[in-house]
């Protein structure tokens, strides 16, 4: 099972589309779960959707919240209906299964529901993939803050954490190349943060030194929802991580 993660806008519920749709043409048996109760309108169609038991219309109207309190309370309420949402997967019978997690991902990440949900959804292998946005993660302070917060999402679930930098095909290739490079080449990041002015600049390097020194591995693979760039690199490193390296149906 592997859980989609990313700021809101990052790309989640697109990326779930194509890389599903490339694991069919690939013949990969997969499925889809929708976990965002507060979807309008998902660029695929989900073989099992939290929206058929928690609906975020309904709890603004009986509750009298407004759109964000009605959604994390829709967050918190998935959690009761895990077990209905883990027979649904269970009956799809796929090999694979990708979760779209909710539109903005704090009420995911950082509320207890989240790690309760992914620990309760499957006893089966899973992953979790974090997405850069490449447009916003084009500056260095960005990237920073970006490698801080998917340091704090793997601090909250302790899952083998894949990271992808999303709508490559946005930026010009040199742009895309020196984003991936600041993830595998701690002196090429540095020296763009020492371009950066005043105050910003000492807080960049050692919010990324303190990251670094965590251990964590932060190697971007990019990736686009538009032209399929990169789902081949995505897949390998899922297939190592999930299932040893085979293929997840034969
Ligand atoms: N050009 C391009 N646009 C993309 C790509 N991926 C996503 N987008 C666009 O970015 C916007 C947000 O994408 P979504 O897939 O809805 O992102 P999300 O993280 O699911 O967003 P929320 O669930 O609303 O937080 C949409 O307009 C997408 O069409 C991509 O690879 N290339
Ligand atoms: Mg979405």
């Amino acid at each position: 099972m592997i859980f989609i993660i990313g700021t809101a806008g990052s790309g989640k519920s697109l990326f779930t589309a194509a890389f599903s749709e490339w694991l069919k043409i690939s013949k990969q048996d997969v499925a889809i779960v929708n976990l965002d109760p507060g979807a309008l309108k998902l660029p695929y169609s989900p073989d099992v959707d939290i929206r058929n038991y928690v609906d975020v219309g309904n709890l603004m109207e009986k509750y009298e919240l407004g759109p964000n309190g009605a959604v994390i309370l829709a967050a918190d309420l998935i959690a009761d209906e895990i077990e209905n949402v883990a027979r649904d997967v269970e009956s799809t019978n796929a090999d694979l299964v990708l979760v779209d997690t909710p539109g903005q991902m704090e009420v995911f990440a950082f509320r207890a529901s989240g790690p309760y949900i992914v620990n309760e959804l499957t006893k089966e292998p899973k992953a979790l993939v974090y997405l850069f946005d490449s447009v916003f993660s084009n500056n260095p302070l960005n990237y920073v803050s970006n490698m801080f917060l998917s340091a704090a999402v793997y601090n909250r679930f302790f899952q083998p954490q894949v990271h992808l930098l999303t709508k490559t095909d946005l930026l010009p290739k040199k742009e895309v190349d020196k984003i991936a490079e600041w993830s595998t080449n701690t002196r090429a990041l540095e020296d763009s943060i020492d371009h950066l002015e005043g105050a910003k600049q000492p807080f960049s390097r050692n919010m990324m030194r303190a990251i670094i020194q965590l251990g964590l591995k932060f190697r971007l693979i990019p990736v686009s929802s538009k032209s399929n760039q990169g789902m081949n690199n995505i897949n390998l490193v899922l297939e190592r991580i999930l299932a040893g390296g085979e293929k997840y149906t034969y």
